[in-house]
């Protein structure tokens, strides 16, 4: 079957027009300010940053659909800040690796940008490089190494991206936890978790956290005009750096570990920015 957003004659941009239209009809939210794409591990923040107004299962809305993994949520949230700001909360991620096309993967971060949103943070669960990374821990996103030979970009538009993942939001979250780590994120295609041998050679390429997700998106996010964080859960050391193999149900339960914690960090550095 093919996806909505690759039909012929299909523009993504006013694709994700008639998605945030709908989420404002629905949620009966105009414009929102921020929007955050909760990965594995995260999915608690939503609860905590503040009142729901609004929960949208993923397929009412253009161009979305269920999630494809289990462990992630599979709606759209309206929520009302303390500080009376409106958050959109993504909680359906498509991945490169569904094959839905890269205009399905960046689907969501243009669908914000067209629901007023200027601040985009960007959330996920990941295997780290750095030894000291415990499962557990949370790290902010420095800037990426695209390994996916894509793009979210059609055409000849060559989209600057130097501080993609913007210093000033990464000082911010600082301000919060002053003993945030950052790094290099590595997007590989996946769904396999990638072998030892390519976990040294993102190490050797300046990589120091592995997923696979949040790079095409940061780079459509940037297209859009949005100011981006991004934070990954390091779930897993990567593979050949924990001497035991990768199972996601091992991923899925240090994300559970882990989640109240990190979903408090999120939502008091949401509440700054
Ligand atoms: I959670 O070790 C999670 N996602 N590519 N490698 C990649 N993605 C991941 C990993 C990992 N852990």
């Amino acid at each position: 079957m093919v996806h909505p957003l690759n039909e012929e004659g299909v523009d993504p941009f006013d694709f994700a027009e008639k998605a945030a239209q709908k989420i404002a009809e629905i949620s009966g939210i105009e414009k929102h300010d921020i929007a955050l794409t909760l990965g594995s591990g995260w999915s608690k923040a939503a609860d905590l940053i503040g009142e729901t107004v609004s929960e949208i299962p993923a397929d009412q809305i253009p161009g979305f659909h269920k999630p494809a993994v289990v462990g992630h949520v599979g709606t759209l949230r309206s929520v009302r800040l303390p500080n009376g700001k409106h958050a959109l909360v993504i909680g359906a991620r498509t991945h490169f690796y569904e094959n839905h096309g890269v205009r399905a993967v960046v689907h969501s971060v243009r669908t914000a940008a067209k629901a007023g949103v200027k601040t985009m943070v960007l959330t996920n669960g990941a295997g780290g490089i750095k030894p000291e990374w415990e499962g557990g821990t949370a790290v902010l996103i420095s800037d990426h190494i695209n390994l996916t030979a894509s793009s979210p970009l059609e055409g000849a538009n060559f989209v600057d991206l130097t501080d993609l993942y913007s210093s000033r939001l990464r000082a911010i979250a600082k301000e919060v936890d002053p003993a945030l780590d950052e790094g290099v994120y590595v997007q590989f295609r996946g769904p396999h978790y990638e072998t030892p041998a390519e976990v040294q050679m993102a190490k050797h390429l300046g990589g120091h956290i592995v997923g696979m997700s949040t790079a095409l998106e940061a780079i459509a996010a940037r297209e859009s005009g949005m100011e981006i964080l991004g934070m990954s859960l390091i779930t897993n050391l990567a593979a050949g750096i924990q001497s035991t193999p990768l199972s996601h149900e091992e991923v899925i339960a240090a994300g559970k570990a882990a989640e109240a914690k990190i979903s408090q960090l999120l939502a008091e550095i949401v509440q700054r920015l």
